[in-house]
């Protein structure tokens, strides 16, 4: 006993977050950590740049609806961008419940075996509504009207668009219909996902991640290229769409501009990061330098991707999400796939259980 209180007592320990594979949580730690996602969603985090479940789901609407580019996808920032709003919902969470986590889904193990009335819920199979467990008729915010909370004051309105008024965005309960073939590839094999780890560079990495085998070429361009298994085509896979009228509308989870407001958001982007830990620690930290501390960041990604491109909107994010292990935070750098990287590169506040490479 002694000795575990003499490391806290000669300099103050950084708790490292162990996140664990959704199926391995026991029945309380999954009832802990959904009963703090509903905390998050309903209450208010007192000084905390996201306060609660809503504020990601804006934030990464707007970067992703900018009218001059989508900062979240389709370029490098893709990566760095969305570790931090996972890193984001963790500590949302812990608020609620320390030990808390961004667990994870491995789509590539039987990927169904997660929509069950124990974890993410049975779904009736043509009207998407979730019918039991945690998440059964989960309501959600809208964007839109998250607008007009006071978090998004640092939003000017001139530049970012919360919605198009052509596009049915928002879904007021939370559905899905997985599995639907006729319009999505099933999620990638374990084969495919242990390819991407044995690229060279961050850039082929991402590329790997986020593009079809036959479309990597073109990585990069916003037009005409097809997304992998490994992350569009497993979110279109687990929300699906809804019939609408006489048109067909995505679920949250598989909407540019809504995605983060359906949990299962989070352990598929955990699942992402998982893969971008394991190539980090295999590859990217040791080909970081100062300069490129995310190890091959792509030079000629996207306009709004490039390594030291600020967010948009601007906020002090990177800090927001990297008090906890950098005391002094990054203050004065502005928020960018640099500062990710180098703050998770160099000091990760989180490992996971098992790595697939
Ligand atoms: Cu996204």
């Amino acid at each position: 006993m002694i000795l575990l209180l003499v490391p806290a007592l000669v300099q103050p320990t950084i708790a490292i977050v162990l996140r664990k594979e959704i199926r391995s949580l026991s029945t309380d730690e999954f009832y802990e950590w959904s009963t703090a996602l509903h905390k998050f969603r309903d209450n208010k985090i007192p000084d905390f740049t996201f306060p609660n479940l809503q504020t990601i789901t804006a934030f990464h609407a707007a970067l992703t609806l900018n009218e001059t580019y989508d900062q979240a996808h389709k370029g490098a920032n893709f990566i760095p961008l969305h570790a931090l709003l996972i890193r984001a919902f963790e500590m949302g969470l812990q608020y609620w419940y320390p030990n808390a986590s961004s667990i994870y889904w491995d789509w590539s193990d039987d990927p169904s075996a997660i929509f069950t009335p124990e974890l993410m819920g049975e779904y009736n199979e043509s009207t998407g509504v979730i019918l039991n467990g945690a998440f059964a008729n989960f309501p959600v915010g809208y964007v839109a009207e998250v607008a007009n909370e006071d978090f998004l004051e640092w939003v000017p309105e001139s530049q970012t668009v919360l919605r198009y008024e052509s596009l049915p965005l928002n879904t007021e309960i939370v559905g899905r219909i997985a599995n639907q073939a006729m319009y999505y590839d099933p999620p990638a094999t374990t084969e495919m996902v242990e390819a991407c780890g044995n690229m060279t560079s961050f850039r082929d990495f991402w590329c790997c991640v986020y593009y079809d085998e036959d479309s990597r070429d073109s990585c990069g361009s916003t037009s005409g290229a097809s997304e992998s298994r490994l992350h569009g085509q497993v979110h279109g896979w687990f929300a699906g769409y809804a019939t609408v009228g006489d048109s067909l509308v995505r679920f949250d989870g598989a909407d540019l501009a809504t995605s983060p407001n359906d949990p299962v958001f989070y352990l598929h982007h955990s699942n992402v990061e998982r893969f971008w830990q394991a190539w980090a620690f295999k590859t990217g930290r040791f080909m970081a330098t100062i300069a490129d501390p995310c190890g091959g960041y792509d030079e000629e990604t996207p306009e709004g991707h490039g390594i030291r491109e600020p967010f948009y909107p601007k906020i002090d994010m990177v800090d927001a999400v990297t008090d906890e292990i950098l005391p002094d935070g990054a203050d004065g750098v502005p928020d960018t796939p640099y500062a990710i990287c180098k703050a998770i590169y160099a000091n990760p506040p989180y490992v996971y259980d098992t790595y697939p490479y």
